[in-house]
């Protein structure tokens, strides 16, 4: 442990600055670093003195890997209840920051996945540099695509959203721009001089369109067709099939790609994003939370983390092992009401 502080929170002129602070761990999210975070943008929101929020990163490897995941395997396997604490206020969070009263501006540079999307996605303003590195990752250790994911993924233009949830496709700044979840590409080395620009009272949209540079074609447009005719199909086996038939490299190292990650995971996220599309913001954060109740308690999280991040084998041995046997009961179960504990707002 580090005497560093986890989080930092600078006033910059007009500017409530975020830095997340743990670049030896790709800044990946604590639950003491979403306590802080809530409490300090409420009082930003209320402060006549500041009128944006940024949040960045240190180091240049990472924005926010995602949640402090090694953290929350120890607590869910002891049983502790701050593995939901946590998930109960990262998704007020998330929300929070959706339905913030002020600009709110990512600068996103380096690996951003998982919770670190969640608390860059949902801003006003989500600037990337040349080093953005997005991904939803979390079928791949045994869980779904949650922090708004059941939001925003089924928004993505055609079936880029089911495309990213399914396989933890990796984007670069092209291709994240094209999907939505950035909205416009400022060099990394023109970051500081866009929140002196805002801190120094320049209007938030005219310092982004001031700094913001053209982006190249994105390579994700070339598989656009592909993507929209598979991924629309009406199941995870579907979608499968249609790649398997597509017959292209592409598509191939596609299906072979889902079928490495955990069955229950993409025949949740499957029904999750299509759920998404039908709901608003806060019933997505609270289906998020069903799930994550019920993820927190089977088997491939556990499994997923171990594989991925502890052992580092790459080798989750996932249960059920394949997607037939996953039942369409088991995959009903986990999106059940939590009676007195559903994710409630205030
Ligand atoms: C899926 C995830 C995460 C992941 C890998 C996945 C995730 C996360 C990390 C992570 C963070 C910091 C580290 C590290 C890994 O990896 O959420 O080694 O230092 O935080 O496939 O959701």
């Amino acid at each position: 442990m580090s005497d560093e502080p986890e989080i930092l929170f600078e006033q910059r002129g007009v500017v409530g600055l975020v830095t997340l602070n743990r670049p030896k761990v790709l800044n990946a999210l604590t639950y003491n670093m979403v306590k802080q975070l809530h409490p300090q943008l409420e009082a930003w929101a209320v402060d006549d003195g500041i009128k944006a929020v940024v949040i960045r990163a240190s180091g240049e490897k990472a924005f926010c890997a995602g949640g402090d995941i090694r953290v929350l395997h120890d607590w869910g396997k002891a049983g502790d209840p701050q593995v939901i604490d946590f998930y109960r206020d990262e998704y007020r969070l998330n929300r929070y920051i959706k339905q913030y009263p002020k600009p709110y501006i990512a600068l996103i540079s380096g690996i951003d996945m998982g919770g670190g999307v969640g608390v860059s996605a949902h801003g006003s303003h989500r600037i990337a540099s040349e080093r953005i590195l997005f991904a939803m990752p979390e079928t791949g250790i045994g869980l779904f695509p949650d922090v708004g994911g059941t939001y925003f993924l089924p928004r993505c233009p055609g079936e880029i959203g089911m495309y990213l949830g399914l396989t933890g496709a990796r984007l670069k700044l092209e291709d994240a721009i094209y999907a939505g979840v950035a909205d416009v590409f400022v060099p990394a080395d023109r970051h500081d001089a866009l929140i002196a620009r805002i801190a120094g009272g320049e209007a938030v949209d005219d310092s982004v369109a001031a700094e913001a540079q053209a982006v190249e074609k994105a390579p994700l447009k070339v598989q656009r067709s592909v993507i929209d005719h598979c991924f629309s199909g009406t199941s995870v086996g579907h979608i499968l099939a249609r790649l398997d038939k597509a017959d292209t490299d592409w598509a191939r190292a596609t299906a072979e790609t889902i079928r490495a990650k955990s069955p229950l995971s993409t025949r949740i996220a499957y029904e999750q994003i299509r759920l998404g599309a039908t709901l608003d913001f806060e019933s997505c954060m609270a289906l998020e939370f069903r799930l994550t109740n019920r993820f927190m308690r089977g088997h491939d999280f556990y499994e997923g983390v171990r594989a991925v991040v502890i052992d580092k084998d790459q080798a989750p041995k996932w249960q059920p092992a394949t997607l037939d046997d996953v039942s369409d009961e088991m995959v009903q179960a986990y999106f059940e009401s939590l009676g007195d504990n559903e994710l409630i707002f205030d």
